[in-house]
């Protein structure tokens, strides 16, 4: 199965080069775009949300490892432990799929309220939302929470790997910025100078984030591995 993934390890610049005398000024641009894809080795990441593949992708344009979005309907276990979470849905696409792929699953925990919602966050952030949150913490003086992210990367042929990353962080009195997703408005990393997630750009929140953290262990080890 992994020689398949050497068909992505393409020289396409040089044939862009060429292709790019002749071309008009379209032509130029879009090859200027093309020119800051890592074509290189390809991870297939399994999600269904475009923001997480959208700061996947930068993290692993980092290690010339382009992201490429599989969207597969896969199980999503109740478990307390997000890594059983992760480890399922990932063995689950492979068995649907029979590629390499990895998945990520993500959760808010929050110290004041006993590490909720934890696994529970798409089934909160869905019910309550952000303001949800804002409003169980008023009055709570001890606003501690971090984000913790698992990478699982599984195969046919290999047993399934998962890398951790966590952000501590507080939860903010109210809601702040536009970008991002889910609980990004509500969340200030430690070292972010006061701002949210949702008022960082992607390649700021990736200075910091669970998610990147987890994904760089996991470019690492694919990079070295294969
Ligand atoms: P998948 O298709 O990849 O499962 P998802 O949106 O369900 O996407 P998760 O299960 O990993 O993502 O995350 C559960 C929820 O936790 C998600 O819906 C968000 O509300 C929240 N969350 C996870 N990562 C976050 C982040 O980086 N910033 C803000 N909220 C986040």
């Amino acid at each position: 199965m992994f020689k398949c993934l050497n068909l992505f390890k393409l020289s396409f610049p040089k044939q862009l080069n060429k292709f790019n005398a002749s071309s008009n000024r379209r032509e130029t641009a879009l090859i200027d775009r093309k020119s800051s894809f890592p074509w290189g080795k390809v991870a297939f990441f399994v999600t269904g949300n475009f923001h997480k593949f959208s700061e996947a992708r930068h993290v692993l344009a980092e290690y010339k490892v382009a992201g490429a979005l599989l969207k597969v309907r896969t199980i999503e276990i109740q478990d307390d432990n997000i890594e059983n979470i992760a480890r399922a849905s990932a063995i689950d696409t492979v068995e649907q799929c029979g590629l390499p792929v990895f998945v990520e699953d993500a959760g808010l925990f929050i110290d004041a309220l006993g590490g909720f919602p934890g696994p529970y966050s798409s089934y909160v952030y869905r019910t309550i939302g952000t303001q949800g949150i804002i409003e169980l913490m008023d009055k709570v003086k001890k606003r501690d929470a971090y984000f913790h992210s698992v990478v699982a990367f599984s195969s046919p042929e290999k047993p399934t790997k998962c890398f951790h990353g966590k952000v501590k962080g507080k939860i903010s009195r109210e809601e702040r910025g536009n970008l991002g997703f889910g609980f990004d408005p509500v969340f200030e990393p430690l070292g972010g100078q006061d701002k949210t997630f949702a008022e960082m750009s992607t390649k700021e929140k990736n200075r910091f984030s669970h998610r990147a953290r987890a994904l760089r262990k996991f470019a690492r080890w694919y990079t070295s591995a294969f």
